[in-house]
Order: structure tokens, then C-alpha cells, then sequence
């Protein structure tokens, strides 16, 4: 299975939006027309090497030719250094040692789209406005984000999310589906306001069950009607205290390919369940039954099956909280290190809404395991940092092995855990190499 994307590959479907995805180009609100300017211009600069003397006159979409003569992957703008898995839609993974900061910032943030999200052009936050509706709810109710953003307490908070498919490149048999590794994770800072006291504020009545969303990006087949995804978590989910729509992300606006500009949070559930570009709240008096919530999309079988089983949609559970999971993020994989120092080894841990109680690495594949320095979360469904100091004995290859145990006991498995259809919930202990020498 292919899991990168090419330059020419992206720029033969689709000249402009490969420009904007590899160069972050920009639409001129006037002429409506493409040009590079600005962090654009100087992201396809320093792809050259060299400035553009001549960059106002050269057309949108034009891959530059010194490019052009390279198979290499492209990367997309403000996110150096990710993976691309699939450029239509847009989805793009982390490596492990690219997430070693405490908060996750912008530019190392996992994407994943499931359709075509809206772009700069269509986007205006001063005239952005939620709807709240559904069933259940006692007062259909429409806000612009201006008034959302004034009627409620703020609230900012370190939070968590995983991607449903993250580690489904190790399945056998494969699932389909993007293949990632294990970067689909990250723990930023996000800013807005309590998801239950908007809730509130529109009135939930006794026969509500469901909380979904709604977005403002499109089907990838251009059919207006349909949605590219709309799920949605039950109602006790949705009134935690840690369940918020926010409009900033460590500080600054939502970046437009993480929301832009109004996104719903629940971490520690799949993050197919926090709404992007979000548009519509709808408070349901069953289980959400949007596009991706049935079938076999973000569901597992309800009991463990043999590995290629096929599973029918009646015997397949939605996925809620998500399994217990660490990192490795220092050092890189591969690195040498010499045997006479000793090897500061760190990266995170967390366990959907539950915390992680214990961290063990271990340097003999598993048979043996020590006890690493595990900090609490800054609060709630936040990703948690862990550090060891390992000596190793003699020379030769290493691997250093990671494990989280949470707060019921539940460890990570040494291996693939119980394979499922799409491939969802791969919690198996992170591995990374070492070699050491004298
Ligand atoms: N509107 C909308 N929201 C969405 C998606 C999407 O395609 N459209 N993808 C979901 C999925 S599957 C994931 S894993 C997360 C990814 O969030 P990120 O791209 O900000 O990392 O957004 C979720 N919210
Ligand atoms: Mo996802």
C-alpha cells in the first residue's frame, strides 16, 4: 500500500489546491485570484534555497521547476517535517521524535479530513454563526461565534486527541484507511467555552441522549447533500467539564486545516468526535445516526474476532473512550548513543478519560521493565509527560520498549492488540531503536 503522496502526483489533480497545500498560497480578496505572498512565498523559497526576484509575476499552480525534477514527498504549509498518507483529503501524521514538546504546537499537529475542508476565501469568523437544534432541544437557538464568544466563561485546557485509526498501518490483515504509524496524537492548549453551558442556555430536554456536530466542509464526491462526516458523543460526555467548543488553539486563532474557526472538543474519544469547522450543535433523543456513526466506521465488534473475520454492522459497538497509549519522543529512532553516558529517554502517556498511574520501559524486548518518572496531567484528558534515565550493559542494537498502565490496571499490550475490520484502536507499546557503542 502507498502511504506518501508525490509532488507531481498532487499537482496533476488539482494545480491550486496543491499550491496552497505545499506553499500555503493565499487568495488576493479582491481579484479572488491565486498568488504567493507572504509565509507562502517564503515557504517555496526556502524549498528553492534561493529568493524569487521575479515571484509576482509567476502563475498560480506552477510547481517550480528545480522542484519538479524531485520524486520527494511534499510538505504541506506550516507543517514541516510531517508524513503525508493522502493529499485528497488532505491527512498528514507526526513521527514520534517531532512530538516531544509538552503542548503540541500548530505546526505538529496531525490532519485528518474525511472531506473537502472550506477554505480562507468561504471562511469569515465575523460572520460565523452555530446553530443549535435537534430534537431535544428545548429552544432552537443561532449564535455568531461573536456572541458565543461573550455570553460564556472561557475556559482553556491541555487536551488529547487520537485519531481512531492511529497505528492501523500494523494490522494484518492491513485495513483500509489511511496507514498510520503512530502520529495521529497530539496535546495542544485550546481555548472557548463549555460545550454543557451552551447546552444549557438553549434548554436540553428530559429525552435527550446524543450531542453531535455538524461542519462546514464538503462531501468529497461534491454532492451538497451529503456530509463528509457528523458524529457525535452521548449526552454525559458532552457535559464534562472538559467538553468545550474553542476558537483558539495554544493561543492563536484555529488554523484553518484544524477548524478554523470553531471546532468542538472531547478528548480522550476518538477525534472523529470533535467537529471541525463547526457550524451545527444538534441535541438528539437517540444515538446519533450521522454520517460515519453506522456501519463499520469508527466501530469495533462488540466482542474480539479472529484476525480477516468478517464482521456485520449488527455485531459492531461505537467506539467511545479510547485505550491506554504511550510515546516515545526522545531520542529519534536510530540514534546511536554512546555506552559510556547515560540515555535520557522521555515522551507521554494518557488513557482516554482515564489517567495513566505507571510508566515502564524496557531495553530486553519486554522481559524485563523499569519504572520511569510519570508526571499527573495539568488537568483532565490532558497527555501526560514520563522520563527514565537507562544504562545499557554492552554494545550492540537496542530497542527501548514503553508501557502505560492506568488507573483500572489496564496495561498496553507488547503486541497488536485485537485486530478489527478498520483497524481501529492499535495501543501497542511504542518501540524505537538504539544502537549503542563504546
Ligand atoms: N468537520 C469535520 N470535523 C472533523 C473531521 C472532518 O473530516 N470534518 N475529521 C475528524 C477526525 S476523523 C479527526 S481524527 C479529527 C482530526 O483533527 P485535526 O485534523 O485537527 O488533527 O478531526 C475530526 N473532526
Ligand atoms: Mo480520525
Amino acid at each position: 500500500m502507498k502511504d506518501k503522496v508525490g509532488l507531481h502526483e498532487l499537482y496533476a489533480k488539482d494545480a491550486d489546491a496543491a499550491d496552497e497545500q505545499v506553499f500555503g498560497r493565499q487568495v488576493d480578496p479582491v481579484s479572488r485570484r491565486g498568488f504567493l505572498r507572504g509565509s507562502g512565498l517564503v515557504a517555496m523559497m526556502t524549498a528553492l534555497g534561493a529568493s524569487i526576484p521575479f515571484a509576482k509575476y509567476m502563475p498560480g499552480g506552477l510547481i517550480p521547476a528545480a522542484l519538479a525534477q524531485t520524486e520527494n514527498a511534499f510538505q504541506l504549509a506550516g507543517k514541516d517535517g510531517l508524513t503525508i498518507l493522502n493529499d485528497r483529503p488532505v491527512n498528514a501524521e507526526t513521527p514520534a521524535h517531532m512530538l516531544d514538546d509538552e503542548i503540541t504546537p500548530a505546526s505538529r499537529m496531525f490532519v485528518r479530513n474525511n472531506g473537502v475542508p472550506p477554505t480562507l476565501e468561504n471562511v469569515d469568523a465575523n460572520n460565523w454563526f452555530l446553530e443549535i437544534g435537534g430534537e431535544s432541544v428545548a429552544n432552537e437557538t443561532k449564535l455568531s461565534l461573536t456572541e458565543l464568544q461573550n455570553t460564556f466563561q472561557h475556559h482553556t485546557l491541555q487536551l488529547q486527541l487520537e485519531c481512531g485509526g492511529n497505528g492501523r498501518s500494523e494490522f494484518t490483515p492491513p485495513a483500509r484507511g489511511n496507514q498510520w504509524t503512530t502520529g495521529a496524537i497530539g496535546c495542544p492548549e485550546w481555548t472557548g467555552v463549555r460545550l454543557r453551558d451552551v447546552l444549557q442556555h438553549c434548554g436540553i430536554n428530559d429525552d435527550a441522549v446524543y450531542v453531535a456536530y455538524e461542519g462546514a466542509d464538503t462531501h468529497l464526491s461534491g454532492d451538497p447533500k451529503k456530509l463528509p462526516i457528523s458524529r457525535g458523543v452521548p449526552l454525559h460526555k458532552a457535559l464534562e467539564k472538559e467538553s468545550l467548543l474553542v476558537w483558539a488553539m495554544n493561543g492563536e486563532p484555529l488554523p484553518m486545516l484544524h477548524g478554523f474557526p470553531l471546532r468542538m472538543v472531547c478528548a480522550g474519544w476518538p477525534a472523529s468526535v470533535s467537529g471541525k469547522w463547526l457550524n451545527k450543535i444538534l441535541l438528539r433523543d437517540r444515538v446519533h445516526d450521522g454520517e460515519k456513526m453506522q456501519g463499520q466506521s469508527y466501530r469495533v465488534p462488540c466482542k474480539p474476532v479472529a484476525p480477516g473475520a468478517t464482521v456485520t454492522d449488527a455485531e459492531m459497538c461505537i467506539i467511545e473512550s479510547m485505550p491506554v497509549k504511550s510515546l516515545i519522543t526522545f531520542p529519534k529512532s536510530g540514534n546511536s548513543h554512546s555506552r559510556n553516558a547515560e540515555l535520557e529517554v522521555r515522551g507521554h502517556a494518557w488513557s482516554g478519560d482515564h489517567q495513566v498511574k505507571r510508566l515502564y520501559t524496557s531495553i530486553d524486548f519486554g522481559a524485563t521493565w523499569q519504572r520511569a518518572k510519570l508526571r499527573k496531567p495539568v488537568n483532565r484528558l490532558a497527555w501526560q509527560h514520563w522520563s527514565a534515565t537507562i544504562e545499557f550493559p554492552e554494545d550492540g542494537y537496542y530497542e527501548i520498549w514503553a508501557r502505560a498502565v492506568d488507573d483500572r490496571g489496564i496495561s498496553q499490550p507488547h503486541v497488536l492488540p485485537a485486530w478489527n475490520p478498520r483497524g481501529y484502536l492499535n495501543n501497542a507499546c511504542h518501540r524505537i531503536a538504539v544502537s549503542v557503542a563504546g
